[in-house]
């Protein structure tokens, strides 16, 4: 009886759409649970997977209950149906290959990434694939046989509105809790990976879609023109480079240490416990910081926006701004030509280059980008052992991360141009426990601020062993080691609870005090370079490569790049936000207030001459902003032929073979191989790293013991 109304159900039309909008469903979610790896971190985050293909397949699907006809009504619903299945199944087969979703770019094959699938596809279908496809099939035939009858009766046309309505109506409730679990979502675009989780892979697809239309608009309409008008401007804004600087460095291998969420004010910054203890958060890198061989700054600021870590990855690789909206990384990393450090060392010095980061390779598009950016290793969270302890959201702890890159740092060809991006003192700054916990907790209102001070006091451990390493493998005497911060690891919404901290008082916290804390950390460690100090000159993250390049004797004048060499005598010491507020030796324009640099005070009402000035000022940042974006927007690298820099040929790297690849150039090079493990006659040199968790240096101390209670009763 009951399968008789089922039967009956399923001759009606609006049953055979509801039966195909289940069947997808379950399709979705059997990919979502067997073939993508999507970090599913809390029931909520379950729950949003678990409903977001429901949205777009009842929309989708919903277009055929307009058509009035019986048979082209069912065929409509039967060709939505198979696109979406093989929109699915394509991406199925593509993460096998890539551990990535397929954009609309690679649909259309642009760009001379190989990534078609082509030939190799045969060896990525697996046996049970079938069941994807079988339905199908099943349905036509019941069809042709009548087994499954066709409604004659058209769906009312009030009817198919009501299921559009509704799907429209799911969609918003999807994206509402998407946006509550993770902020941003579709502004900042973090990664395909994040968009799938949260919203499924017909809205990823379509999203990709109007993005990529939109980049293609803009960039259609570039010219080599527009590229003659940016070039006219980084020819006025060059800053020559200081003679006595120049080349100190040359041939050197630069060390990056990206200080994840580091500011500023944690440099020489004491915490006191609740028993009025002082605990230096950052030993280390003060030792650093006022060693006579870096050059130190404490007038650098960060100048992300949306793309975070990922701008700041963006503004140090390539003196080049991110996007005003979303992650230049995300949307163009992947599209655009550069003119990228890594690529400018390797074609004209000879470099290898290679970026290690715990994470997924796919997070705010690395694993694209840095192809595009002339990278030839990517070693990402697959090269390393990760399990639930040693990690978090973000991915590996920084301790085991420096600890487990030695094994491909030493067998990386000299010189090298690398990056290590530190993750663990990142928001939300949860205390470590166990072994790793101790260090005591701030006494604020905000829990994140409170935590902020560990993670960080664990970073600093974490680069001090890694400082260790490169001494005792004898790459410290060889190399550069720059670090700095990132941006802001406690937002301006939080900064009143971080006032006193700071020794300020949080009723007379003002936007000058907000622009102050965008200081981050910037230093250029050189050994055997004894002119170091600090250094006061006001700057930003746009102006390190250019900075860096000099040091290493590379000259510039042919590269576009929107920074000034900040040990360069005509430094013009004007630092712009993305947003257009700015720095300057003189003032700070900050979210709609001027102040004076020096002593803090607000201009409220300026003279006619101050007002001239700040407008010239403001000019100026607007110049440079938007020549990074014409840059960026209109691609418009591709029209540049002065810098004699060959094209990249992006189908050369491979970031799943980066192990293979490394013992392959070793054995082309021989004799001359140059790597740390050659030079160490093969033997490896990863027993000489040590680490050592904080209870084993600081041992059960008072504190620890008082901090740990002090949370756990929070
Ligand atoms: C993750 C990491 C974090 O891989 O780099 O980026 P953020 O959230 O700081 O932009
Ligand atoms: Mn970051």
């Amino acid at each position: 009886m009951n399968k008789l109304k089922n039967m009956k159900l399923i001759n009606t039309r609006m049953g055979f759409f509801a039966l195909l909008a289940v069947l997808l469903w379950i399709k979705n979610i059997a990919a979502y649970l067997t073939e993508f790896n999507l970090g599913i971190e809390s029931m909520r985050q379950y729950f949003i997977l678990f409903i977001n293909p429901i949205a777009t397949t009842l929309f989708l699907l919903s277009i055929a209950l307009y058509v009035k006809r019986p048979k082209a009504s069912y065929i409509t619903m039967l060709v939505i149906y198979s696109v979406m299945t093989l929109l699915l199944f394509s991406n199925i087969v593509y993460y096998r290959e890539f551990t990535d979703f397929i954009t609309i770019n690679t649909m259309l094959g642009a760009g001379k990434v190989s990534s078609g699938l082509g030939e190799t596809a045969m060896r990525l279908f697996r046996p049970y694939d079938v069941l994807y496809w079988v339905d199908i099939i099943a349905l036509v035939a019941l069809l042709a046989r009548k087994k499954i009858k066709m409604d004659q009766r058209p769906v009312r046309a009030r009817m198919a509105l009501a299921v559009t309505t509704l799907s429209i109506m799911i969609f918003s409730g999807n994206l509402f809790m998407a946006e509550v679990d993770r902020p941003e979502l579709l502004t900042r675009t973090f990664s395909r990976d994040y968009l799938v989780k949260y919203l499924g892979i017909n809205a990823f697809t379509a999203y990709d879609g109007v993005q990529t239309y939109q980049a293609s608009q803009v960039r259609a309409e570039a010219s080599a023109t527009d590229m003659d008008d940016v070039a006219d401007y980084v020819k006025d804004h060059y800053a020559a480079p200081n003679d006595d600087l120049f080349g100190i460095a040359k041939g050197k291998n630069v060390i990056y240490i990206h200080l994840e969420s580091t500011q500023q004010f944690l440099i020489d910054y004491k915490l006191k416990d609740e028993n009025g203890v002082e605990h230096e958060v950052m030993p280390f890198i003060n030792s650093l910081y006022h060693d006579n061989q870096t050059f130190s700054f404490d007038n650098f600021y960060h100048q992300v926006k949306g793309g975070k870590t990922s701008d700041a990855e963006t503004l140090m690789d390539n003196s080049l701004f991110g996007l005003n909206q979303g992650a230049l990384m995300t949307q163009l990393g992947g599209k655009n030509t550069f003119q990228s450090a890594p690529d400018i060392l390797k074609q004209t010095q000879g470099y290898t280059s290679a970026v290690f980061h715990g994470n997924d390779g796919t997070f705010w598009n690395r694993n694209e980008t840095y192809k595009h950016w002339g990278y030839d290793y990517f070693f990402s969270k697959e090269y390393y052992d990760v399990n639930e302890d040693n990690s978090f959201q973000y991915g590996l702890h920084d301790k085991p991360f420096f600890q487990q890159s030695v094994k491909y740092l030493e067998q990386l060809q000299q010189p090298f141009y690398t990056k290590f991006i530190a993750v663990s003192n990142h928001f939300p700054y949860s205390q470590f426990t166990n072994d790793e916990s101790g260090f005591p907790m701030a006494q604020t209102d905000d829990e994140t601020i409170n935590g902020y001070f560990a993670t960080a006091n664990y970073l600093d451990t974490a680069v001090e062993e890694f400082f260790n390493y490169l001494k005792a493998s004898g790459l410290y005497d060889n190399s550069v080691i720059v670090l700095y911060g990132d941006h802001f690891g406690i937002s301006e919404s939080r900064n009143k609870s971080l006032a006193e901290l700071v020794g300020k008082s949080a009723d007379e916290w003002n936007s000058y005090d907000n622009a102050q804390m965008q200081k981050v950390p910037y230093m250029i460690h050189i050994p055997g370079q004894h002119d170091g100090g600090i250094n006061h000159t006001y700057g930003g993250q746009v102006d390190a490569l250019p900075t860096l390049l000099h040091l290493l004797g590379v000259d510039t004048t042919n590269y576009i790049q929107l920074g000034q060499d900040l040990l360069s005598p005509k430094h013009e010491q004007l630092v712009a936000f993305r947003n257009g507020d700015f720095v300057s030796q003189k003032y700070v324009y900050h979210k709609g207030s001027l102040y004076n640099t020096a002593t803090g005070e607000e201009i409220i009402s300026p003279t006619a001459e101050q007002t001239k000035e700040v407008d010239a000022l403001k000019e100026k940042v607007n110049k440079q902003l938007s020549a990074s974006d014409q840059i960026n927007n209109g691609d418009l690298f591709r029209f540049y032929t002065k810098s004699g820099l060959k094209e990249i040929d992006y189908s050369e790297f491979n970031y799943k073979t980066g192990l293979e690849q490394l013992q392959q150039a070793a054995q082309e090079a021989g004799k001359d191989s140059t790597s740390v493990l050659s030079k160490h006659d093969g033997q490896s040199t990863e027993d000489l790293y040590q680490t050592q968790t904080y209870k084993e240096l600081h041992g059960e101390t008072t504190t620890g013991k008082t901090a740990e209670s002090s949370t756990s009763e929070k």
